[in-house]
């Protein structure tokens, strides 16, 4: 019933904003759907300096990482709890694993949901029935228990719900968490790492709330929240020490991309992309970062002073059609969210985090290295294999699809052969931008048609973003592990994308 909602809701949207120029507020053309039996709140643009601590995930180290997700809830606003998912007791997202390359883990994943759930360890290279994908079921009340030997580098991974048809709803409630991989090169090297001090970590999803104060979560409509949530927190600030911090950042959204920087456009540095280090760090003032991407920055907090501010936002006002979140504003006098896609973020500037700045610590990083690693990325000139996957649909009806394919789970989409090093090509003469990831690898990605690729994204990547009318390519070698029987998955990481069709399987066969 759902399948292809967003789709044919999207182009309508889509000739709504050109019919509209760049501006297309108060242009309702198709109702809002209903959302039962509350309706959204009438929505006030948040205004307040009153700010919440933000919220610093416990850690779970060692070899054995025991998760057990169920039901929780949150005071996020006056009046009702929210009802929420979270990990081992949190009232919103899970603890963070700290793991060292080169370890033996076992994961024990006990289901407290009356749903079923899976848990995929995104951006992991590990064998395809350890990965959490939609096959990975478990049952209300079961335990699911993969191992697996920890092949990545350091950098900042997560894990997640991914069960088909499920992911947005349980995502939305909730359920994910960051995971910290260490490694020897990494750690030689002059950073700072000192977990919750001078190493942050920040996870960005927003909300829309019903007037009940529940989540609202129709996965046709409401795909941008109305207020964002920092590691869960509303309005959230943190003190940071007066010296280089390391801030670990994941786009945890629906479907908003974040063109983040800091309010003083401050330059700072990317050390880290999805799978590992950079070869050095990069420079920047603006991160654009799509769903399920992750990015280290270091930021050079020492010569600002004690009890002084500073914003982290996200950019995203004033985006050209095609960038998720950047669609209309959202909301009519009578209180209902609509057009649909629209969001009181939509097409605005807007806080991430607010940043206090407090006294050094005994352990400040003066400043960071030059090189951080010496990466041998696959070039053309290794490539194997070259394919082609064109994203359609999303029109008159339709879901998006990869080759006018729906998912399936009968359906097999790619193989490809063991130790082959791969040139994917994604097509997107489609509708609308997407971030698309692939299991099993990280890629290096070689071009962009709208444009170069940036610096800051030149390192190992497992999720690229996709513009409207572009088409990417990426490189990966597929290694270690191959099975007959058991697929990887390749989709569009916005989740409602994901849930109504835009996924596909790919076998590494031997
Ligand atoms: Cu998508």
């Amino acid at each position: 019933m759902q399948r292809g909602t967003n789709g044919s809701l999207r182009l309508a949207a889509a000739l709504v904003l050109l019919a509209a120029g760049t501006s297309s507020v108060g242009c309702t053309k198709e109702t809002t759907p209903t959302t039962g039996t509350t309706t959204p709140t009438t929505p006030t643009t948040p205004t307040s300096t009153t700010y919440n601590e933000l919220w610093i995930p416990p850690t779970i180290t060692g070899t054995t990482f025991n998760l057990t997700l169920g039901k929780s809830s949150k005071q996020f606003r006056s009046g009702a709890a929210t009802n929420t998912y979270g990990y081992n007791g949190a009232n919103f997202w899970g603890p963070t694993l700290i793991m060292n390359k080169g370890d033996s883990v076992q994961m024990n994943v006990v289901n407290n949901l009356s749903d079923s759930t899976t848990t995929h360890w995104h951006g992991f290279h590990i064998a395809p029935q350890m990965d959490g994908g939609p096959h990975q079921m478990i049952a209300p009340g079961a335990t699911w228990s993969p191992a697996f030997v920890v092949r990545n580098n350091a950098a900042t991974y997560w894990y997640h719900p991914h069960l088909h048809e499920k992911t947005y709803e349980q995502l939305t409630m909730g359920a994910g968490g960051l995971i910290i991989i260490r490694d020897p090169a990494e750690a030689a090297l002059s950073l700072p790492r000192t977990y919750g001090s001078d190493d942050i970590p920040l996870v960005f999803s927003s909300r829309r709330f019903l007037t009940s104060n529940q989540f609202s979560k129709n996965i046709a409509v409401d795909v941008y929240g109305d207020y964002m949530l920092t590691n869960g927190t509303l309005q959230a600030q943190v003190t940071l020490p007066k010296q280089n911090v390391r801030i670990r950042m994941l786009n945890a959204e629906i479907e908003r991309a974040l063109n983040i920087g800091f309010s003083d456009n401050r330059t700072f540095s990317v050390i880290t992309n999805d799978g590992g280090l950079l070869d050095a760090p990069v420079p920047v003032t603006r991160v654009l970062l799509l769903p399920g991407e992750r990015v280290e920055i270091v930021a050079n907090l020492s010569g600002d002073a004690v009890g002084t501010s500073l914003d982290l936002k996200a950019y995203n006002a004033g985006q050209s059609f095609g960038f998720p979140g950047g669609e209309g504003s959202p909301v009519t006098p009578t209180g209902n969210a609509g057009p649909a896609f629209g969001s009181l973020l939509n097409n605005t500037t807007f806080n991430l985090l607010h940043i206090n700045v407090g006294a050094a610590t005994p352990t400040a990083v003066a400043s960071i290295p030059a090189t951080l690693a010496n990466n041998r990325y696959w070039t053309t000139a290794d490539v194997t294999n070259s394919r082609t996957i064109s994203i359609t649909g999303g029109q008159a009806g339709g879901a998006f699809q990869f080759d006018n394919k729906v998912f399936s789970h009968t359906v097999i989409n790619q193989t490809v052969k063991l130790n082959a090093v791969e040139k994917w090509t994604i097509t997107n003469n489609n509708i609308f931008g997407h971030s698309i990831h692939l299991h099993d690898v990280q890629f290096k990605i070689i071009s962009r048609s709208s444009g170069a690729v940036a610096p800051y994204e030149s390192g190992w990547k497992d999720t690229f973003y996709i513009p409207l009318g572009a088409s990417v390519v990426v490189i990966a070698k597929f290694e270690d592990f191959a099975s007959t029987a058991n697929a990887y998955m390749f989709h569009c990481h916005f989740s409602n994308h994901e849930d109504e069709g835009l996924m596909g399987q790919f076998l590494v066969v031997p």
